[in-house]
């Protein structure tokens, strides 16, 4: 049984700024993603601050939203069977030091913070990030 999803993904400031995004497309499409729709914007801090709204109270959010409004990223709408699930495995952890070899954070994160990608978490969240993005 194929279990078909959408999920969204963010190549964030850090990646496109060392010209990654072709690299990091191709991660997806070797991994069974469709990308069905993306990108390339600037958010200013305050859509940043909306984005990440859920870590508010957390010690890092202002840089957190400092750092992805900080230049370009390449949002996506990817699809594949279990696409949340599939990206979450496929990035790796939240730290590129303790990510699994082969993911992309692995290969491509600098830190923590600046760690390449995002990726939703849910699938509920998957839809809510989506539409932030890509309302039609
Ligand atoms: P995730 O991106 O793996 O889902 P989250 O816990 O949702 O990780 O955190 C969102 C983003 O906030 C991370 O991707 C990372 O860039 C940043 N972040 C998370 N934890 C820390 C931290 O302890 N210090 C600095 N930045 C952090
Ligand atoms: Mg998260």
């Amino acid at each position: 049984m194929s279990n078909l999803e959408e999920t969204l993904s963010i190549i964030k400031p850090d990646a496109i700024e060392r010209n990654l995004q072709d690299q990091i497309k191709s991660e997806f499409n070797k991994n069974g993603f469709k990308i069905l729709e993306e990108k390339k914007i600037h958010i200013s801090k305050g859509e940043a601050e909306k984005f990440y709204k859920v870590h508010e109270s957390k010690p890092f959010y202002n840089d957190l939203c400092s750092y992805l409004s900080s230049g370009p990223i390449v949002v996506m709408k990817l699809q594949r069977d279990n696409a949340v699930l599939e990206n979450r495995k496929l990035m790796g952890a939240t730290d590129p030091r303790v990510a699994e070899e082969g993911t992309i954070r692995k290969k491509y994160g600098i830190s923590i913070d600046k760690n390449s990608v995002h990726g939703s978490d849910s699938i509920e969240n998957a839809k809510i990030e989506l539409e932030f993005f890509f309302k039609d």
